[in-house]
């Protein structure tokens, strides 16, 4: 037996274990709000196992969300796998998602867990990862720039031009940031901050990750991301370093969830019990996806930076992936800092 068809057979093996036929037939629409190297591959494994085609499309976290609420009298998605679980929490409470308790929650970390039991088991979460920034090293020596290390740094003058974050409408990891920035300094202060740091940003990116592809490709010195991002080119490679703030950082969990309506919703159910199996999450890094695995027992990849080595907040799941607290942050980043980007 190759190594391939040993795989296959691991997944199918478990998928049945799980409770759901794996020769379930027909179609599965899924939004996959991840990397779209990680998307690609957990399509094609899970083909592999499933007689079942998936159309998939990658948006990101906060497109995903707009795409399903405008959709909701009549889904297009059955599915939405991955991207912060802020949206996913959202789209929970505005009941655009459906119940689901698969018989593997009980495999998963806590977070994830507690993730699914605050939205009334409307969404639940996946894998886990920090925020932070991934900064050119090769840039940082030809210009003599000093490691930021903290958030306050990055306000510095001499970065200029120099970095690069999404857009928090678009980009979940840009919201996380911008939550994340609200629960450290208070309201007020994380706006004068973003003002200031405004100065400094090249350009609001649509995709979360892309500020720090274009680090490593040398087009801007700093972006910021979830460190698993920036851990991820420096595994291509590239002379990426991933920083930690000082002060204190936000997280997400990465979420899934099922579309109420859902036209192919045992498809759905079939992937969802899929995705939470450790074999898939262990599988993740193959497509240097470095996020902390939901399941227990998936194996936590060695790039992926760890909970116990940054300083995280509580973050407030709850607060902040409320639908009237996302869109008051949202609408006053667009009055104040959007309306006044270089
Ligand atoms: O690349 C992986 C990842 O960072 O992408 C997701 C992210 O939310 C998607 O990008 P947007 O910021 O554009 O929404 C994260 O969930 C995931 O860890």
């Amino acid at each position: 037996m190759t190594l391939k068809y040993l795989y296959a057979a691991i997944l199918t093996a478990g998928t049945a274990l799980a409770g759901h036929a794996a020769q379930a037939a027909g179609d599965l629409n899924l939004i996959c709000a991840a990397d779209v190297v990680i998307c690609e591959q957990m399509k094609a494994d899970f083909e592999k196992v499933h007689d079942i085609n998936v159309s998939m499309v990658r948006l990101s976290s906060g497109e995903t969300y707009a795409k399903i609420r405008a959709e909701a009298r009549n889904p297009k998605t059955d599915l939405w796998w991955g991207g912060t679980g802020d949206p996913h929490l959202q789209a929970a409470s505005e009941g655009l998602t459906l119940e689901y308790k698969s018989a593997l929650l009980d495999q998963l970390q806590d977070w994830a867990k507690k993730q699914a039991e605050s939205s009334g088991y409307r969404t639940v979460g996946v894998y886990a990862g920090a925020l932070g920034w991934g900064y050119n090293t090769d840039i940082f020596t030809a210009k003599g720039f000093k490691e930021p290390k903290c958030w306050a740094d990055l306000l510095a003058p001499e970065y200029k031009g120099e970095i690069q974050i999404a857009n928090p409408n678009s980009s979940g990891t840009a919201y996380t940031a911008l939550a994340s920035l609200v629960q450290i300094m208070g309201e007020d202060q994380a706006f004068d901050y973003l003002k200031k740091l405004n100065a400094n940003v090249s350009q609001y990116t649509k995709s979360g990750s892309a500020p720090v592809k274009a680090a490593a490709r040398g087009e801007t010195a700093i972006g910021i991301v979830f460190m698993h991002d920036a851990a991820a080119q420096t595994a291509e490679g590239f002379p990426i370093k991933s920083v930690a703030p000082c002060e204190g950082t936000g997280y997400e969990i990465g979420s899934m969830s099922i579309v109420k309506g859902a036209k192919n919703l045992d498809n759905a159910k079939a992937w969802y019990d899929w995705a939470l199996q450790p074999e898939v999450q262990s599988r993740m890094k193959d497509a240097k996806s470095f996020q902390l695995p939901s399941n227990k027992t998936a194996e936590v990849p060695k790039e992926a930076p760890r909970f116990e080595e940054i300083k995280l907040i509580d973050y407030d799941f709850k607060t902040y992936g409320d639908p009237v607290t996302r869109k008051a942050l949202l609408e006053r980043w667009d009055r104040e800092i959007s309306a006044n980007a270089n």
